[in-house]
């Protein structure tokens, strides 16, 4: 009460959406407004200042998250701006750490489908499942992210049209739960 400064009022009715969408605390969500505040004053972060901001939050050494977050940064720009607002990163943050299963599939399927088509072919699958095993210290040769994408793809592409769409790919990987180590960047 009484803190009228700039950064710290949210828009009420954004704030009950957050609560809402995330299940966390007011509190919380404010604490999270305030850090990203402090990273990203403009609330318009970019490529560079998520790297670091993500960063930031991972426990995994800097080489190891780099290509990743490239994958991540795509799949918590919801509109697509080529920025990430405070909104899309607390949903996106909030929903691939505490979410359920299946709400973190949801962005882990974004993380895919780079070209946002709302499917995943086995191009998509390689480079983000590469990143992966940079992520996981994966060895390429014992076997080859392409070798991965095609076993993958004879698992869960139901319908054996070379795509996977977002019903395929989380009920694949639900029915298949020892996949997401691979293939989820957001298991912990
Ligand atoms: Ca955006
Ligand atoms: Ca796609
Ligand atoms: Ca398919």
């Amino acid at each position: 009460m009484g803190n009228r400064t700039a950064k710290s009022s949210l828009d009420p009715n954004l704030l009950d959406k957050l609560v809402e969408e995330t299940g966390l605390e007011r509190e919380v969500i404010i604490a999270w407004r305030k850090q990203f505040l402090s990273a990203c004053p403009s609330n318009k972060m970019n490529r560079k200042d998520f790297y670091k901001f993500y960063r930031s939050l991972r426990v995994e050494s800097d080489d190891k998250v780099k290509e990743i977050v490239n994958f991540i940064f795509t799949a918590f720009d919801r509109d697509s701006n080529g920025k990430i607002d405070f909104t899309e990163f607390l949903c996106g943050y909030a929903i691939t750490s505490l979410g359920t299963m299946r709400q973190k599939l949801d962005y882990v399927f974004a993380v895919y489908d780079k070209d946002k088509n709302n499917s995943i072919d086995r191009k998509e699958m390689v480079r983000v499942i590469s990143a992966m095993y940079d992520l996981l210290g994966k060895s390429r040769e014992d076997y080859p992210p392409e070798r991965c994408v095609n076993d993958v793809f004879s698992l869960i592409d139901v319908n054996n049209d070379h795509s996977l769409t977002k019903d395929e790919f989380i009920d694949g990987v639900l029915k298949n739960p020892y996949l997401s180590d691979l293939i989820s960047p957001f298991n912990e």
